[in-house]
């Protein structure tokens, strides 16, 4: 029986200091394009246009507030001494790749805040998070406790919502969150099947090109801890991890019955098809929907983020939309190949297209940007107003936006102590805006 319940999203707001660094190896386009310019404030109102689009469609739609950047206090941990500034500026002259890290405004791709169970598949009927810890990247790394704090701020009732700590930071358990997890099912209120998909396994010798960033034992542990229901295995494919796909959510997306993935995107595409359908047996026949090498390079699917979209069911519609990065649009392979998954009378019935160029640049596409949490009215009632987005949010974070971030930031721009200053200014009136509180980021509690 569907117990009824929505799928809500929970958008990362980029930060001030989004910059092109290349902190990520095995992220294709954060290598290409590091030591560009970057456009702060463009980037964050390219994210609000996106998360217009879905409130305007009718989905509910919430909002994730940066966190403090530059991290002082990784700096001062490693022994960076004086005001704030000294550090800032001490740390870039002495370790500038530490300093970049410090300074990245990676927590804006939500898809790696957490790993989400909705309470149609966990033991004791509350929704469960489990906060990414990040580790196979240093920037990353530094995500998981405030992202714990936001996640709390937003899903407060704990008889309804149980938000964990990351998961121990050992690289065993390293956890790159919902990136690598897709879940399916008849109706998202209903009990859906969990599909957990790894890189590596804890104690295995890893010797691939790039990182695979999430480990069997930490979806295990996730699994266990959130008392998740119907999980499947499967393994993300070497191909894929080699070719660009950091997280499996570059090769691969879905949502209720449907499951679309390239040809390269698990090691054995097989045995996770058949491994699906028996979890799903009895409660919905899933959709497979794949697509061939031939008809998509892995390249042009680097290039083009086709499986980086958002596929969303919306209200009044039976079939699903795409909503996919202009860049898809671009490269006329991938945009043949979507054309013709909303031609066909398959699960997607139109595609649409929508530009986060900004942090496209660093490899974080529509999907990369969102946090999908399945709600049932009652939860959805239980979340903090201040955070749900509507269009009156939406002029006050254009507004603020305008006012609070520059619009051009090179990388040798982030070691400016000003930065420190405008962030804190504008996080500040952030966090009155969203309602989160006079304690929500560390130099408010410093204060
Ligand atoms: O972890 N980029 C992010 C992109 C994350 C995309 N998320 C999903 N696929 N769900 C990453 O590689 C680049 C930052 C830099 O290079 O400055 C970065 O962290």
């Amino acid at each position: 029986m569907s117990s009824r319940a929505v799928e809500a999203n929970c958008d990362g707001l980029v930060g001030p200091t989004h910059s092109y660094v290349g902190l990520s190896p095995g992220n294709i386009a954060s290598q290409i394009n590091a030591g560009e310019v970057s456009n702060p404030r463009a980037a964050v109102l390219e994210g609000l246009t996106k998360m217009r689009k879905l409130a305007d469609w009718g989905v509910p739609q919430f909002v994730l507030p940066p966190h403090e950047r530059p991290d002082l206090a990784l700096l001062r941990a490693i022994g960076f001494a004086g005001t704030d500034g000294q550090v800032l500026e001490k740390a870039w002259k002495d370790v500038p790749a530490l300093a970049a890290a410090a300074c990245s405004a990676s927590p804006m791709w939500a898809a790696n805040a957490a790993t989400v169970t909705p309470s149609a598949d966990t033991a004791d009927g509350r929704v469960h998070f489990t906060p990414a810890n990040l580790l196979t990247n240093l920037h990353r790394s530094l995500e998981g406790p405030q992202t714990a704090r936001a996640l709390r701020r937003l899903f407060p009732d704990e008889a309804r919502f149980a938000v964990h700590d990351p998961l121990s930071a050992q690289s065993h358990f390293a956890d790159e969150g919902a990136a690598n997890h897709v879940r399916l099912c008849a109706d998202h209120g209903d009990p859906g099947v969990n599909l957990f998909v790894w890189g590596r396994e804890a104690f295995e010798h890893w010797e691939g090109r790039y990182p695979a960033r999430q480990t069997r034992e930490a979806f295990e542990a996730i699994e266990r801890r959130h008392g998740a229901a119907r999980g499947v295995f499967a393994r993300q494919g070497r191909a894929a991890i080699e070719g660009g796909a950091f997280h499996n959510d570059v090769v691969c997306v879905g949502t209720r019955e449907c499951l679309l993935f390239h040809e390269r995107a698990f090691e054995d595409g097989a045995a996770m098809q058949d491994g699906v359908r028996r979890a799903a047996d009895g409660m919905f026949e899933p959709v497979f929907v794949e697509v061939s090498e031939a008809d998509l390079p892995m390249d042009d699917l680097v290039k083009s983020y086709l499986f980086n979209s958002q596929l969303l069911v919306l209200p009044g519609e039976d079939r699903l939309l795409l909503l996919a990065p202009g860049e898809t649009r671009d490269n006329p392979r991938a945009h043949a190949v979507a054309q013709g998954l909303a031609s066909s009378d398959g699960p997607i019935g139109r595609v649409e297209y929508v530009d986060v160029r900004q942090s496209m640049r660093n490899g974080g596409g529509p999907a990369c940007l969102r946090l999908r949490v399945v709600l049932t009215n009652a939860q959805l009632a239980a979340t903090n107003p201040g955070q749900r987005f509507d269009a009156v949010l939406h002029e006050r974070l254009n507004a603020w936006a305008e006012r609070r971030y520059r619009d051009r930031l090179a990388p040798a721009d982030l070691a400016d102590p000003m930065l420190i200053v405008e962030s804190r200014e504008a996080l500040d009136e952030l966090a009155t805006i969203l309602d989160l509180g006079g304690d929500f980021y560390p130099f408010q509690r410093a204060a």
